[in-house]
């Protein structure tokens, strides 16, 4: 017996719990469906030590409840995992979300039932629900990769992934640890763990670009600034093309006299983190002014490491700054100038195997209690195609994207109708604050929702000519900037066999919620809107 509701979301994270809020508010029947034990999404599987958000507390939160706004504390400027899963938890206390939450409920299968108009879903322990509209709200780096080198059920040792830490936490403290994977999460972990650890050897195949977080705890006086103007920082956020507030100067960086440019660039290496690619507003778009970011990067780095075959080693040189996600961190290049730390270049010695005492690379074996894989996840498609998502005709979406994902504004499908993808790709997701852009999405799909319940619409779907016209617009957008030169998660590089397609929109969360306001006002141009299957309102 199948439980019915208006709308089922897939996934508790930030932006389902968002969703369950804003929709149940409206009038809408809602369950959230997760497959984990927890709410909070990634903010629940990456409890690894060091975890934090690279934007900033104040703005990485929900704007939607002022009062919210205003009772919260955040303790740091950029917030450690534990607290933000408090934060989330917290909220779904606060407007009574939980009771509309399944957890220990994996989606296997969901399938569009054309003649009722309505989305069936199965999870995992036989139980089944039905929806007029399903919001899949999965995550963009919710999937590990789950790397697996040979040999690895032979070793003696501990082997962990950053994303499933284990709940009970991890003994490191004296311990011999291998990290392998220096993006964000090992950036991030590489400085914690590596001082308590006896011995930490990091193994890097591609040096990456970070800037140092100036993380603090937010003093009373910050706090009470901010939040006597929360509205106006909010506004200057959703109006910036990150998300983070920041305005670019106007100015190529290439044009602005030596002496300014570093001024600049100085001031933002101790301040801006994440904003440092957008002190000039060509840093990711022209290849002279990203070069002197880039260099100004690597000399900071360089300025960091002592030991010169290590310095060498962890320069980044094998991509233009920016291209990959830059880090932020607390300390992670320091922490090679302690004893206990080592790097190992598996870029020119590969790792071979796991042997039983740890793991081997060209150049010898290396003994471990602990191996930590920070290696990343399958991005934006890794979660969606995890159920079996079944649209009209019997197409799978994973079918429909075997040459990569299109989209309607990143939120739709053709073929899939009264399905919302949130922050999928297509939207501005992973170049910019998540969680903003998301709150825009969903708004903006509250105000097409309400309409479709108010004029008994009962099928919303994507043009299969707007979702042609918008890919091909994301990739105009893209082919703007650096991005294209760089393998990445963002083009389908991080997993062999993967489509190599640019996902993420890259002319920002401002302009995207333009295009998303524009659409509407032409009657959501773009999509169908349908009263009876096939008969077309507005086209
Ligand atoms: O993953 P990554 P991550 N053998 O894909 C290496 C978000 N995040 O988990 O570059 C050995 O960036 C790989 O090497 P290479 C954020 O969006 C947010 O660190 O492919 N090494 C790379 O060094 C971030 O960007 C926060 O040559 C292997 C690393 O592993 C995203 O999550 C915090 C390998 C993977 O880096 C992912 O970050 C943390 C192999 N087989 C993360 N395969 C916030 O603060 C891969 N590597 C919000």
């Amino acid at each position: 017996m199948s439980q019915s509701v208006d709308i089922i979301v897939v996934g508790a994270g930030f932006a389902g719990l968002r969703a369950l809020y804003t929709f149940r508010e409206l009038g809408f029947t809602v369950k959230v469906l997760e497959r984990d034990d927890e709410i909070g999404g990634v903010w629940n599987f990456n409890r690894y030590p060091g975890a934090r958000c690279d934007v900033e507390s104040f703005d990485y939160s929900y704007r939607f409840s002022r009062e919210l706004e205003q009772e919260w504390r955040w303790s740091e400027r950029y917030a450690q995992q534990p607290e933000i899963l408090e934060y989330i938890r917290h909220v779904a206390d606060r407007f009574d979300l939980r009771r509309d939450i399944e957890l220990n409920t994996s989606v296997m299968r969901t399938e569009f039932d054309e003649t009722a108009s309505r989305w069936t879903v199965d999870s995992d322990d036989g139980r089944s629900w039905n929806a007029k509209y399903l919001i899949l709200a999965m995550g963009q780096l919710s999937t590990p990769k789950g790397t697996v080198y040979p040999g690895q059920d032979d070793f003696d040792g501990q082997v962990i992934y950053s994303a499933q830490w284990p709940r009970d936490g991890v003994d490191y403290a004296g311990k011999r640890i291998a990290i392998i994977g220096t993006g964000s999460s090992g950036v991030q972990m590489t400085p914690v763990i590596a001082k308590t650890a006896k011995h930490l050897t990091v193994f890097q195949r591609t040096a990456n670009y970070s800037i140092p977080a100036a993380n603090a705890p937010m003093s009373d006086e910050e706090d009470a600034a901010v939040k006597a103007n929360y509205a106006e920082r909010r506004d200057q956020a959703r109006n910036s093309p990150s998300g983070l507030g920041f305005v670019p100067d106007r100015r190529s960086a290439s044009e602005v006299p030596m002496d300014e440019r570093e001024e600049a660039f100085e001031k933002a290496w101790h301040r801006l983190g994440f904003g440092f690619a957008l002190v000039f507003k060509d840093i990711l778009l022209d290849e002279k002014s990203n070069a002197i970011a880039s260099d100004f990067v690597r000399r900071k780095i360089a300025e960091k490491v002592k030991d010169p075959w290590t310095r060498e080693k962890l320069t980044p040189c094998k991509f233009p700054f920016g291209t990959r996600r830059i880090s932020v961190d607390g300390g992670y290049f320091e922490a090679f100038n302690r004893d206990n730390v080592e790097l190992v270049d598996i870029s020119e010695t590969p790792i071979e195997s796991f042997s039983k005492t740890g793991i081997k690379t060209t150049d010898g074996i290396f003994d471990f209690d602990i191996v930590i894989y920070a290696t990343g996840f399958d991005a934006f498609t890794g979660s969606l195609f995890k159920p079996l998502i079944m649209g009209k005709d019997g197409l799978t979406l994973k079918e429909k994207w075997a040459n990569g994902p299109v989209t309607q504004l990143g939120l739709a499908v053709n073929g899939f109708p009264n399905m919302f993808i949130i922050q999928g790709p297509g939207s501005p997701s992973l170049l910019a604050n998540v969680l903003l852009s998301a709150e825009d999405q969903i708004d903006w799909l509250a105000t097409l929702l309400t309409k479709a319940r108010d004029e008994n619409i009962d099928q919303v779907e994507a043009t299969h000519q707007a979702e042609l016209d918008w890919v091909d617009y994301v990739n105009e957008r893209a082919k703007e900037t650096l991005y294209l030169q760089t393998p990445s998660f963002y083009n389908g590089a991080e997993m062999p066999g993967k489509p190599r397609v640019f996902m993420p929109y890259s002319g920002g969360v401002r302009h995207y919620r333009l295009m998303m306001e524009r659409c509407a006002e032409k009657g959501y141009e773009g999509f169908d809107l349908r009263r009876e299957p096939a008969q077309a309102i507005i086209d």
